[in-house]
């Protein structure tokens, strides 16, 4: 069996003044955490080196700039690139990248895959943002992502590493079955994502605001990442940013789920938190040579709506 060890590491809050420094020194205790339970990968969750800046609606959208990173690696994180190597072990991270393409500044929510020797194997900018690009009247919306990053134009890749092919996708993008599709297709066999995601959801009924049931926002973080895992044959890894962060309940609940569905491991606290299993790559073949042999099950003549509209 190819096995792979595999660390999800939540995060508890992180405070709008906490300095990127002070974030690197929770993000390296729990590398050695994972490393003294032998893990080979370590998986940190979406925009993973501040706070979740897009729950604010800020005047001048640059203000947001402050709160992404120019460069990847630099300084701020170097040491945690400098002792990931050191262990030879490998990780996702999640940030907030601001870049120059085709001639203006560009923001992306974006995660990178660094392998077991220091070496950036692969970027993912997410592809679905949610929430609002100007500000609610009804105060009923938690998320302003479209504000501020752009939709991700890189696709969504697979990437061969960790004897695997490893995928990565970011937040909501779990709640969307294509994303699961575009990179099994491609032959992963190990999804990995980082989430932010307030435990209370508001809408407003007529011109009232009515919260949903609080069991979904739990049941439907699950319910996801399993179908995704089951429908697809592989891994997945959901890493929270959780607990209470700038007055918002953010949940927790980071897994390990199986290309059966079944959730391996879980995390039981909304604080850093880190949790591990043994991800055997293998047990995603029987389900693909079967089930979901997607060549000779899938019917692609029919599928055409899902792209045409
Ligand atoms: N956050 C949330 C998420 O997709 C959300 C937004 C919450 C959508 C609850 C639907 C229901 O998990 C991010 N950052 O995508």
């Amino acid at each position: 069996p190819r096995l792979v060890r595999v660390a999800a590491a939540q995060l508890g809050p992180i405070a709008r003044e906490e300095s990127r420094a002070a974030v690197v020194e929770r993000l390296l205790a729990m590398l050695h955490k994972a490393h003294s339970f032998g893990a080979q990968l370590v998986v940190y969750p979406e925009m993973a080196l501040t706070t979740f800046f897009p729950r604010w609606v800020f005047d001048d959208v640059d203000d947001a700039d402050a709160f992404c990173e120019t460069s990847m690696p630099n300084p701020d994180v170097q040491p945690l690139f400098d002792e990931a190597k050191r262990l030879g072990i490998g990780f996702y991270l999640g940030y907030g990248e601001l870049t120059q393409e085709e001639g203006r500044k560009k923001r992306f929510n974006t995660s990178i895959l660094v392998g077991a020797d220091g070496s950036i194997i692969g970027k993912y900018r997410k592809v679905h943002l949610p929430g609002r690009k100007d500000a609610d009247p009804t105060g009923c919306a938690g998320n302003f992502e479209k504000r501020y990053y752009e939709v991700g134009n890189l696709g969504f890749p697979v990437f061969r590493a960790f004897d695997g092919v490893m995928g990565m996708a970011i937040c909501n993008d779990r709640r969307w079955p294509e994303t699961y599709r575009a990179m099994s297709l491609q032959g992963a066999e190990l999804i990995m994502l980082g989430y932010n995601t307030g435990t209370v959801k508001r809408t407003m009924v007529g011109n009232a605001q009515v919260q949903e049931p609080a069991h979904l926002s739990s049941f439907h973080n699950h319910l996801v990442m399993q179908a995704g895992a089951y429908q697809n044959c592989c891994w997945v890894v959901g890493v929270a940013k959780a607990g209470m962060e700038e007055g918002v309940e953010f949940m927790g609940g980071s897994c390990i789920i199986a290309p059966t569905g079944d959730i391996v491991a879980q995390a039981v606290t909304t604080a850093d938190e880190v949790i591990v299993a043994d991800c055997d790559l293998d047990l995603s073949l029987h389900n693909r040579r079967t089930t979901f042999n997607f060549e000779v099950n899938r019917q692609i003549q029919t599928y055409g709506i899902i792209t045409a509209q």
